[in-house]
C-alpha cells in the first residue's frame, strides 16, 4: 500500500460528546465520550482516524494525553524519516515506539482512510475485505438492578440486535444473570468482566456454565495470560480476551495456552487496522472466533470497525450498535443504524465512507492543535 507522500499538515482534535445513557463497567462509569482524532491533508484530500483512549487509564494503561504526547512527540516525527510513505513503511517506523498501540493505531487509520480516499475506493477494497452487511452486538453497562437491565435487554432485542453482552463485576453477576436468562431463555447472551475477577473466583465464574453463555469476556487481570489458561480448564463457558490481547503475538500465546476460545479484536488496542486483521486469520486458520470490539467511538471509530468486519475471521457479532445509543449528535454522517433484521451496512463510497461533520467536530471541541 504506497503513495502516501508528500503529507501537508496534521491536525488533532480532542472532543468531548455527551453519551445519551451513563456507561457503567466494573472499572468505572462513563457519562461522556472524549475521542482524539486526527485529520490528515494530502493532495487537497483528507483522511481521518480516531484514538480509541479514555481520560482515565483505567481501561488500559493509555489516555488520550499519553496519545497526544506519543503522537506528537514520536510518531508524526518518525513520519517525516519515512521516505517513500507506505503503510508497511510507516508500521516498521511506529515499531521502535514500544506500546501505545491506541495511539499507533490513530495514526495508522487516518493514512489508511486518506490513502484509500485518494484511491478513490472503499476501505475494505483497500483491506482486501469482502463487502457484506454486518452483524450488530451491543454491550450493555451494568444497571442498578436486575429488572432496570431486563428492560434495557429487551428494548435491545426490539431493535433486533443479533447479540447481547452484559457487563458484570463482583455483587452484581449471577443475580442479574440469572434475572436475565429466566426472561429470555434463548438469546445469543455473554458477559464481560472487564478483569474483575481473581483466581479464587474460579468457583463463581465455573457457576455461570448453567446459564448458557456464549462466552465470558476478560474475567482475570487486564494483562494477564497464563492465569486465563486455568480459568478456561475449569469452565466450560468459553473464554474471551480483551484487554490481554494487545498484538497478533499476544494472541498466539493466548491460543497456545489454551487461555481462551475468543478474542475481541479492537483494531485500536491492538494498534491498527493490519495487526487487527493479521489476529483475525489467526484465529480462523486455529478455530477461534473473533469479533470486532468497540470503545463508544464517534462514527470516525465505528466506520474502521465496520470495515474491519468484512474480513476473513470475523465470525461472530461484535459490539457495534446504532449510533442512537451513543450520542444524541455524532460528528459523522451517515449514522450506524440496524435493518429490519439486525444488520448494519457498511458505508457508501471511498475511504471509511463516513463524512465527517466539521462544524459539529469544532462545536464538540475542548482543545485543538497543528501537529504538522
Ligand atoms: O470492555 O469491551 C469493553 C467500552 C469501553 C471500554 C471497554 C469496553 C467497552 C464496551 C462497549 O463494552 C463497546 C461499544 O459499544 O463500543
Ligand atoms: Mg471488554
Amino acid at each position: 500500500m504506497k503513495i502516501l507522500a508528500p503529507l501537508e499538515r496534521i491536525e488533532v482534535y480532542l472532543v468531548k460528546l455527551p453519551l445519551v445513557t451513563p456507561f457503567a463497567t466494573s472499572f468505572g462509569v462513563e457519562t461522556h465520550k472524549e475521542a482524539l482524532l486526527l485529520k490528515i491533508t494530502c493532495g487537497g484530500v483528507v483522511g481521518w482516524g480516531e484514538c480509541v483512549a479514555s481520560p482515565a487509564p483505567f481501561y488500559s494503561s493509555e489516555t488520550n494525553q499519553t496519545a497526544l504526547h506519543i503522537l506528537k512527540d514520536f510518531l508524526i516525527p518518525v513520519l517525516k524519516t519515512v521516505k517513500e510513505l507506505s503503510i508497511e513503511d510507516v508500521l516498521t517506523a511506529f515499531s521502535r515506539v514500544r506500546g501505545h498501540t491506541m495511539a499507533k493505531a490513530a495514526l495508522e487509520n487516518a493514512l489508511l482512510d486518506l490513502l484509500a480516499r485518494r484511491r478513490e475506493i472503499p476501505l475494505y477494497k483497500l483491506l482486501g475485505g469482502t463487502p457484506k452487511k454486518i452483524m450488530s452486538g451491543i454491550s450493555i453497562g451494568i444497571k442498578a438492578s436486575p429488572t432496570e437491565l431486563v428492560e434495557a435487554i429487551s428494548q435491545a432485542l426490539q431493535k433486533k440486535y443479533h447479540r447481547v453482552k452484559m457487563k458484570i463485576k463482583q455483587g452484581r453477576d449471577l443475580e442479574y444473570i440469572a434475572a436475565v436468562r429466566r426472561e429470555f431463555p434463548k438469546i445469543d447472551l455473554m458477559v464481560d468482566a472487564n478483569s474483575a475477577y481473581s483466581l479464587d473466583d474460579l468457583d463463581l465464574l465455573a457457576e455461570f456454565d448453567r446459564f448458557r453463555l456464549t462466552m465470558i469476556e476478560q474475567p482475570l487481570d487486564y494483562d494477564d495470560i497464563y492465569l486465563h489458561s486455568l480459568a478456561q480448564k475449569r469452565m466450560q463457558t468459553p473464554l474471551c480476551l480483551d484487554e490481554s490481547i494487545k498484538s497478533l503475538r499476544d494472541a498466539r500465546a493466548a491460543v497456545q495456552l489454551g487461555s481462551c476460545k475468543v478474542i475481541n479484536i479492537k483494531q485500536g488496542r491492538v494498534g491498527g487496522m493490519l495487526e487487527a486483521a493479521a489476529i483475525a486469520r489467526y484465529c480462523r486458520d486455529h478455530d477461534i472466533g473473533a469479533w470486532s470490539g468497540g470503545m463508544l467511538e464517534t462514527g470516525i471509530g465505528r466506520g474502521f470497525n465496520l470495515h474491519l468486519q468484512t474480513l476473513p475471521g470475523f465470525n461472530l457479532p461484535g459490539d457495534t450498535s446504532a449510533t442512537s445509543r451513543y450520542f444524541k449528535e455524532d460528528v459523522v454522517t451517515p449514522p450506524v443504524e440496524l435493518d429490519k433484521d439486525g444488520y448494519i451496512s457498511i458505508p457508501g463510497g471511498v475511504g471509511t465512507g463516513v463524512r465527517v461533520l466539521e462544524d459539529r467536530v469544532e462545536r464538540w471541541a475542548v482543545y485543538w492543535e497543528k501537529l504538522l
